[in-house]
């Protein structure tokens, strides 16, 4: 189902986007009128694959934990970062993508003039207040060109938006409850982070922040 964005005359908004570079968007409150219908399926994924915090090869325990749905899902441990069809907690496969995740998926990626865009994996990071994402590339996927697409739900976050030298001075861009950025092409290297999330409730998701990432990565 795709929700009609402007039924409401008095309401509707032109849609708000944001250069960040050559092929990344920021699509201001393009998940607003998904976020019900996204939910739901969201909480069924999460009760047959919790969040959990993985260990980096580095050996450090991340401060975001992390999820997955799709054929394919992003896992680190100490042997390296991989995407695998099985949750390493049950060796069972990751719940399916949503449709209406996938949906939400395609049509931000069009929006942001990403046609075809067939994602096969869908990472979710919940932030709770305190937790952050130090600057990094992802470059685990297959096609190195595919565009990603993130949506943003609960209390507001600092993303950090650098270049392709980790020593590059990053952008440091607001992400909204609803805010989905989209990027690929020559942007879809570029490091990238997530600022300690500050203390907060927000009305919807409480006193946390979720991430969702929806790629091609087979
Ligand atoms: C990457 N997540 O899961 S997504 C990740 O908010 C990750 O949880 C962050 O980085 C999060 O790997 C950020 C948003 C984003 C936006 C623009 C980018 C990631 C980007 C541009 C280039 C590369
Ligand atoms: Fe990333």
């Amino acid at each position: 189902m795709t929700p009609d964005l402007f039924s409401d005359t008095d309401t509707a908004q032109p849609p708000r986007i944001e250069a960040l570079g050559t092929q990344a968007w920021v699509l201001r409150g393009f998940a607003l009128p998904w976020v019900e219908g996204v939910l739901a399926p969201l909480r069924e994924v999460l009760k047959a694959a919790p969040f959990r915090r993985m260990v980096t090869p580095g050996g450090f325990t991340m401060s975001v934990a992390l999820s997955n749905c799709g054929a394919l899902g992003w896992t680190t441990d100490t042997h390296g970062y991989r995407y695998s069809p099985l949750d390493p907690r049950t060796g069972l496969p990751w719940p399916g993508l949503p449709i209406v995740i996938r949906e939400l998926g395609i049509a931000a990626a069009s929006a942001a003039g990403f046609a075809d865009f067939d994602p096969d994996a869908c990472l979710i990071n919940r932030y709770l207040p305190g937790a952050k994402m130090s600057l990094h590339q992802d470059k685990n996927e297959r096609d190195l060109e595919a565009p990603v697409v993130s949506v943003s739900l609960g209390l507001p976050a600092v993303f950090q938006f650098g270049g392709h030298a980790r020593g590059d001075r990053p952008l440091r861009v607001p992400l909204l409850h609803g805010d989905v950025v989209v990027w690929g092409g020559v942007d879809r290297l570029r490091y990238h982070g997530v600022l300690p999330l500050a203390q907060g409730t927000h009305a919807v998701m409480g006193a946390q922040r979720i991430n969702f990432t929806l790629r091609k990565a087979g």
